[in-house]
């Protein structure tokens, strides 16, 4: 049974019920992530690989304060355009469905809600984590620490180097959550297949990854766990031609006085502009290599002896 405060799409229920694969989307990409109309385009495309490699996509969004599993067309259209769709990490998730508001959920409200409904594979682009700075600012991701306790398999292309990758993955050591590296030994920058930190360990089929899985949360060891799958080399900016770009995001964030869940948002919007769109493009190509891997692993967790 699904949880009375969640309204789950038949196509959701109907495939959790039978034990099928289902991947949860995120929505905050949709609403805060990208632009207008290409964010919907997105949206759209990567529900469809995903039911391309066999799968069920689950959109995840609070839509008038419902949260919901599972979205149609005009939902993710309402998402990508409207300006009042508030930005959800865990924290908001009460006040938003109390108000009847419209929330778009972070990677942190998305793991949560998609673990009430029994989803455990999750696609992204790229997660949150410790900002620059953040030893003194304290402006780390929920998301991070919604890792440490939420049994949920999320796959992203790492994190940009607008937050601090190395306090970042020293965080999920601390929290326990194992940092895979798919096909890689280097922890993807997001835009870049290398950062210049290795990742503790490193898997190269969805089988070897659902094992994983099965085995931790066989053990009792609560917590989801990274997949960081590097964007297709064709399609990658390499480290040193975003640093620039990169610094002149943060520099008019910081002239800007922006801070608190308007970081991210600003930088991700700031970057698309400097870069004329290109960034866009290799974001768009990572979240549909995300969700071929999404796809592929929840089939191979489905399949997996009970
Ligand atoms: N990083 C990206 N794209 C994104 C985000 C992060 O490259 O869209 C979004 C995700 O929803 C992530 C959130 O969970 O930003 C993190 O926001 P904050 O740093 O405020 O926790
Ligand atoms: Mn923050």
């Amino acid at each position: 049974m699904s949880h009375p405060r969640l309204r789950v799409s038949e196509e959701v229920a109907a495939a959790l019920a039978g034990g099928g694969p289902v991947v949860a989307l995120e929505s905050t990409i949709i609403s805060h992530g990208m632009p207008y109309p290409d964010n919907v385009a997105m949206a759209r495309r990567v529900e469809q690989i995903v039911r391309e490699g066999g799968a069920t996509p689950a959109t995840i969004a609070i839509l008038d304060g419902v949260p919901r599993i599972g979205l149609g067309p005009g939902d993710l259209d309402l998402l990508g355009s409207d300006p009042t769709v508030v930005k959800v990490s865990v924290r908001d998730l009460p006040y938003v469905v109390a108000t009847g508001a419209h929330g778009a959920t972070t990677v942190a409200a998305t793991m949560r809600l998609a673990a009430l409904a029994g989803i455990r594979v999750f696609v992204t682009g790229g997660l949150g984590g410790v900002h620059r700075g953040g030893e003194s600012s304290m402006d780390i991701s929920a998301d991070l620490t919604e890792l440490a306790t939420t049994d949920v398999a999320v796959i992203s292309a790492g994190v940009k180097s607008i937050l601090d990758i190395g306090r970042t993955l020293e965080v999920l050591e601390t929290l326990g959550v194992p940092v895979v590296g798919y096909g890689t030994d280097q922890f993807p920058a997001f835009f870049s297949r290398t950062s210049g930190f290795g990742v503790p360990m490193r898997l190269d089929t969805p089988d070897d990854v659902a094992a994983l899985l099965n085995v931790k949360w066989d053990l009792g060891l609560r917590g989801g766990v990274v997949i960081a799958n590097p964007v297709p080399t064709t399609q990658q900016i390499p480290a040193a031609d975003m640093d620039g770009v990169i610094a002149r995001a943060l520099a008019d964030c910081d002239r800007l006085g922006t801070t608190g869940r308007d970081v991210t948002p600003y930088l991700l919007g700031r970057i698309v502009e400097i870069t004329g769109g290109a960034s866009l493009r290799t974001n768009i190509a990572l979240v549909e290599n995300n969700a071929r891997l999404g796809a592929a692993l929840a089939l191979a967790y489905s399949q997996l002896p009970t």
